[in-house]
């Protein structure tokens, strides 16, 4: 019996096909790039939130700021007893801000990709609301998905906070918005988060902060390919990169490779050049009216907007 090769690890039990596929098809690609919807296994939403509260990272807390002093605003604007669809609820930290200021709620509706962490959500805060009807959807928001049928007459509102938008390039954030607008119908309002354009610095120190967090989160992305798709990436061979490309209004975010090498992904080979980056995220940033003109295209009409004193983040109230 020969032992495996140390640094071979076993290929995992079950692979996922899509990732897989994802992940090789960007990794052939001339500009190697991986998609950032991977970062959020158990270790990356750790991470995620520990950027949270990082001094540098200012989108959540001012985000919160934001609902916390103008919530009843917020929460007038709403038609009396709407549905409020939340599109990726993830851990409903920001509804939590908002629901004190929405006592004519007909019921909250949390969409998520993550069936588990969904439900185990919607318990938690039926204990803390327990008067609010929570009526919790598994489904991937960037794809079409129905509302519960019994919802069908009722008014509806949607949120999207956090700045999540960013993700998607200006032309899917567009198809995201109309979509928005289609599963909520005619009359509709939508609440969402949007980060503002500012100072460079500002920005390159919010995705490059002092303690590594950020650095610690994109390298995760690599953690996890290794042990789900069998994946041999050093992870000393790879830096973080992150900064602010004032042309596109976006933070790029970037794993640079420190040398030559070759890794090896489900038996397959891919060279990496020295200082050839895999890009792994874009966070668009917009400013109130450029966010207003691609809210437009999508068939929004902008009503409102709340900003920090500082105009370091926005909330925005669009009408369908
Ligand atoms: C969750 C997409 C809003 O773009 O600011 C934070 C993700 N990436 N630091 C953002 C993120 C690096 C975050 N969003």
């Amino acid at each position: 019996m020969t032992a495996p090769l140390p640094h071979l690890a076993p290929p995992p039990a079950r692979i996922d096909r899509s990732f897989l596929q994802d992940v090789i098809a960007g990794l052939r690609a001339p500009q190697k790039s991986l998609s950032a919807k991977y970062f959020y296994d158990r270790r990356g939403s750790e991470l995620f939130e520990a950027i949270t509260r990082l001094p540098e990272y200012y989108p959540t807390r001012t985000e919160l700021a934001i609902l916390d002093r103008y919530g009843p605003e917020i929460g007038a604007g709403l038609p009396p007893g709407a549905a409020l669809v939340e599109f990726g609820s993830g851990s409903t930290t920001k509804v939590r801000r908002l629901l004190p200021h929405l006592a004519d709620l007909g019921a909250y509706v949390p969409v998520d990709v993550s069936a588990e962490f969904l439900r185990s959500e919607a318990e938690e805060l039926g204990r803390d609301f327990p008067r609010l009807r929570i009526e919790p959807v598994a489904a991937d928001f960037t794809k079409p998905f129905d509302l519960p049928d019994d919802l069908k007459d009722a008014p509806k509102a949607g949120f999207f906070p956090g700045s999540t938008l960013g993700n998607f390039e200006p032309e899917m954030a567009a198809g995201l918005l109309a979509s928005f607008a289609r599963t909520l119908g005619a009359g509709a309002t939508l609440i969402v988060g949007i980060d503002l354009v500012k100072d460079k610095a500002v920005l390159d120190a919010a995705y490059d902060d002092a303690a590594g967090v950020t650095a610690a989160f994109n390298l995760n992305l690599l953690t996890r390919i290794n042990r789900e798709l069998g994946a041999d990436f050093d992870l000393d061979g790879f830096a973080h990169q992150a900064f602010f490309e004032e042309n596109l209004g976006r933070i790029e975010m970037h794993l640079v490779s420190r040398r030559s090498q070759l890794v090896t992904v489900a038996g397959i080979p891919f060279h990496f050049a020295s200082g050839e980056t895999i890009h792994t995220e874009n966070s668009y940033k917009y400013t109130v009216p450029g966010f207003r003109a691609l809210a437009r295209t999508a068939g929004w009409e902008h009503a409102r907007v709340w900003t920090d004193p500082d105009g370091l983040f926005s909330v925005h109230a669009l009408t369908a």
